[in-house]
């Protein structure tokens, strides 16, 4: 074991041992960054060392957009790409079937959805050990996460994959922290806020930043639910937000019983890949995740083209991304463009390249003469 490793070990039991209170805050603050420091370590090669910066595998991003499938050996992966995608991917009764990632792809509401069925190494991976680490590293890439468990195992196992993601930087169904951290030149350490009920105080703030010997700084807390990790991922940045479903697989095989305590879990999906349960109803859940917009194009004079969306993210839906998608040109005669759906006013409204446009808007855009 490498000394990264056994320090991480140590800090991991101090940590626990430690009881939580207003006296101890601070102090576990400092071990918190301390970890959150060991852990960067790993998964960034030693200046010099070259190479193996936590790469995922090579596949190519094509399609709109990516999903993973993550999960323990023979919960049933292979089977679920196999059946979304018609793509083949061996299935097996023994484990590690899969050795390397293969992709399929998904056409849904107009979407071309990249699958990658990923192989069932998860434990250990955050401690640097090759596939795993190589795993959740192509895992990070996607923009959904199907987080996929055997029905019949227990549940402590949905918990060491969250860990395990967690050690990379991957935060499951999160915002980023609702907190400004600015560097400055002097004047210490200091924390404001303009929401009442916040529990992070000034001194964890204090001790944390030490611990990065960052020594000016200005935390704004806006967010009472603002936590000591929080402040530890906005320093460490690298962080990354990405919504995952469980997936219940293999359902076939339990009892109602036992699927009424499955049901209690937040973001949960029950199918039996085998039999093709609830798929539908597991695509319409990764597609709200997805938030993906589409956008119809409509030629001057004609029928929009409903047939094949121009699909956007959340994050990149203005007039602008439209006309980049379709081609790089436009923009340069770009004059205006019509917009009717829900972001438009009218019918239809005229608007600019910010305009920021919403699922099945349909758009015409006018050029200059
Ligand atoms: N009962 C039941 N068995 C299933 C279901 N889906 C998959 N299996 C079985 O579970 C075993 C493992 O399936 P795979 O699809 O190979 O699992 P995997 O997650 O890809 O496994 P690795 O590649 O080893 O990580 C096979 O014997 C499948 O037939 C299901 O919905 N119900
Ligand atoms: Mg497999």
């Amino acid at each position: 074991m490498s000394t990264t490793i056994v320090k991480i070990k140590e800090i991991e039991e101090e940590m626990a041992r430690t009881q939580k209170n207003k006296a101890t805050e601070g102090h576990l603050g400092m071990l918190k960054a301390k970890l959150a420091k060991l852990k960067r370590e790993l998964f960034e090669p030693a200046p010099g060392a070259g190479g193996g910066k936590g790469e995922g595998f090579d596949v190519s991003k094509t399609g709109d957009c990516r999903i993973g499938l993550v999960g323990f050996p023979s919960v049933g992966k292979s089977t679920l790409l196999n059946k979304l995608t018609g793509t083949f991917s061996e299935v097996a009764s023994y484990e590690f079937t899969t050795l390397t990632c293969i992709p399929g792809v998904i056409r849904f509401n107009g979407a071309k959805i990249q699958l990658l069925d990923l192989p069932g190494i998860i434990e250990g991976a955050k401690d640097g050990k090759g596939r795993g680490r190589q795993v959740i590293s192509t895992a990070r890439t996607s923009d959904v996460i199907l987080i996929v468990l055997d029905s019949l195992k227990p549940i402590t196992h949905k918990q060491l994959i969250e860990k395990e993601l967690d050690g990379f930087g991957i935060r499951l169904n999160k915002e980023p922290p609702k907190l400004d951290f600015r560097r400055k030149e002097k004047g210490g350490v200091s924390m404001s806020t303009m929401v009442p009920g916040v529990t992070l105080t000034l001194e964890t703030c204090q001790t944390i930043c030490k611990e990065y010997k960052i020594h000016n700084a200005d935390v704004m807390v806006k967010d009472a639910n603002v936590t000591e990790d929080d402040l530890i991922d906005v320093i460490e940045g690298n962080r990354i937000y990405i919504p995952a479903i469980y997936v219940c697989n293999k359902i076939d095989a339990i009892t109602l019983e036992e699927l009424d305590v499955l049901d209690k879990l937040p973001n949960y999906c029950p199918i039996s890949a085998h039999l093709e349960w609830n798929l539908d109803g597991l695509l319409d859940q990764a597609w709200e995740k997805l938030a993906l917009v589409r956008i119809y194009t409509k030629p001057k004079g004609l029928m929009p083209d409903y047939g094949e969306p121009v699909i956007l993210k959340k994050d990149r839906r203005t007039v602008e991304d439209f006309c980049n998608r379709i081609h790089r040109s436009l923009l340069k005669d770009f004059k205006y463009a019509l917009v009717w759906g829900s972001s438009a006013k009218h019918k239809p409204q005229r608007v600019g390249k910010e305009h920021v446009l919403e699922d099945e808007d349909v758009v015409q855009i006018v050029k200059k003469v």
